[in-house]
């Protein structure tokens, strides 16, 4: 069997080919770039569970093939939770990274170290052509600086000091990330029904 990956982020279809490899399974992976024609899903939940099982069954349904989609954010605690499953459009355009941490650290000017809390979140979700669906979640708290730091990861990631670390997740080797990241908590609890599809 074949298994779509319903993201059309970059930096997560890296993150998700190393999770999934770690599990063995590195075969059979289509990334959603490969099916232009399927429109964007619009993210109409209230929830990353939500939004990330309207993604899966989106595509499970298009392509006729299994699917696992992802929906994830940086919730920071004195914006209430902000900005949360509207992370990627924080600071208006779509996708633009540059814009939401300039947005971010911003906000957070007047904010002093030891209110600087944030978690990631990740929900992860699998929909099968059926109808039938699995989603879970992971998350992981941390801090954020008050300047950006290292150049690898995405998103949020020069900010994003994971609890008990000094180096941003930007500083860090992807395995490192991955590991002990919302999005790696979230996969390795599915990678046992996704093995079971694709082998
Ligand atoms: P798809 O819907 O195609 O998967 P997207 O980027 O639109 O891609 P989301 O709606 O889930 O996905 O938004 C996720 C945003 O949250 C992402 O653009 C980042 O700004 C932030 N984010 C999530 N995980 C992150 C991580 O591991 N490191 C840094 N930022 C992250
Ligand atoms: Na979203």
């Amino acid at each position: 069997t074949r298994l779509v990956l319903a993201t059309r982020n970059a930096g997560k279809i890296t993150e998700l080919r190393a999770i999934l490899a770690d599990a063995g399974i590195t075969h059979g992976l289509i990334g959603a770039d490969a099916y232009p024609e399927i429109p964007d899903v619009k993210e109409t939940g209230v929830t990353f569970a939500e939004n990330a099982l309207l993604k899966a069954h989106a595509l499970a349904t298009a392509t006729g093939l299994p699917a696992i989609a992802d929906d994830s954010g940086l919730c920071v605690d004195v914006l209430g939770g902000a900005p949360g499953i509207f992370s990627a459009r924080w600071a208006g355009r779509h996708g633009d990274d540059e814009a939401n941490l300039d947005l971010l650290l911003a906000q957070l000017s007047d904010i002093d170290a030891p209110h600087r809390g944030a978690r990631f979140v990740c929900a992860a979700a699998l929909a099968l052509p059926d109808g039938t669906e699995t989603v879970v979640e992971g998350e992981l708290r941390g801090t954020l600086r008050t300047a950006r730091a290292g150049a690898d990861g995405f998103g949020y990631d020069p900010l994003f000091q994971p609890e008990g670390e000094t180096s941003t997740f930007a500083q860090l080797p992807l395995s490192t990330k991955n590991a002990m990241s919302h999005r790696g908590r979230a996969f390795r609890e599915l990678t046992p029904l996704v093995r079971k599809l694709v082998e």
